[in-house]
Formats: C-alpha cells, structure tokens, sequence
C-alpha cells in the first residue's frame, strides 16, 4: 500500500515536472508569433522564422541573437527546401543563410565555426565572384550562392525547441 501511493506520486511530480518545460515553450513561441516574426516554419525540433527584412548579415545576426536564436542554416534536405519555401513566401528572390569562409577561402563554416556536413551549392558556384564573397544566400529553388557579406538580403532566423 505504502509502496503503491510512493510510486503514483513519483509519475505526478514527473507530469507536473513536464507541464511546466511544455507551458514555458509554449510562452516562448506565443511571443515569437505574436511579436515581430511574421513566418513560422516548423522542421523537427527547429523553427525559422523571419520579419521579412531585408539586412546586411552582420545586422541579421544580431536580430536572430536578440531573439534567442541565430540565422538560418539548413542542415539537410528537408530544411533547405522548408526554407527556400519561406523566401518563395516572401516573394523575394535570395535569403542570407548562417554559414560564411570569411577565416579560410573556400572552407565554408557555420557562426559557430564548424564545418558543415549538408551543402547545396547551384552550379558554378561557390566562385568567390571579384574575389570578394565570402556569405551565402539561398535562392527561391533551394540552391545556394556565395555573394558578398556587405550586400543586404531577407533574413531568417533558426530558433531551436
Ligand atoms: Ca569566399
Ligand atoms: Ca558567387
């Protein structure tokens, strides 16, 4: 008896435990939503979202930073095509993506310095055009550029669950 009554509130603290972690994501993305970014796309555990802006990368960064999140950078298939599908949303024509060779010429990293294991480069790219590209953009088709970090571009943001 004593047993029993010890292990059915061990599975109440558990869900009560859960409840709070769901109602504290939840608060989050409610203020996601109901803030400043107007496109939600769900793959996974990860969401990109975007105000629709056009900025610089370095400006982009520090929008995606405030948010609790960092630019957007498809890890795989299905991301990247999640994603070219939001920049085709917004009827705009290339999307700065989270990844850059501005330490190494052509060793393309992430803003946390790692290599990246999924690429989707369009043909002929990257070229490093007047030697001088050294972000990414991604276009309406899911395929991706190198360009240059000076130039503006609509910018999406990755927040993880
Ligand atoms: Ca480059
Ligand atoms: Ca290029």
């Amino acid at each position: 008896e004593k047993c029993s009554f010890h292990s059915e509130l061990l599975v109440l603290v558990r869900i009560k435990k859960r409840l709070l972690e769901l109602q504290k994501s939840f608060t989050r993305f409610t203020e996601i939503v109901t803030g400043r970014f107007s496109v939600f796309v769900n793959v996974g555990h990860k969401f990109f979202v975007s105000d629709g802006e056009t900025k610089t990368i370095s400006e982009g960064g520090r929008i995606c930073q405030k948010a609790g999140g960092k630019l957007a950078l498809p890890r795989n298939e299905e991301e990247n095509q999640k994603l070219s599908g939001a920049l085709r949303a917004f009827g705009s024509a290339y999307m700065f993506i989270g990844a850059n060779d501005q330490v190494n010429e052509g060793q393309f990293v992430d803003t946390e310095g790692r290599n990246l294991d999924y690429l989707k480069w369009n043909t002929g790219e990257p070229n490093s055009y007047g030697g001088n590209e050294d972000c990414i953009v991604i276009n309406t088709n899911g395929f991706w550029l190198d360009t240059s970090c000076e130039k503006s571009f609509l910018i999406a943001c990755e927040i993880t669950e």
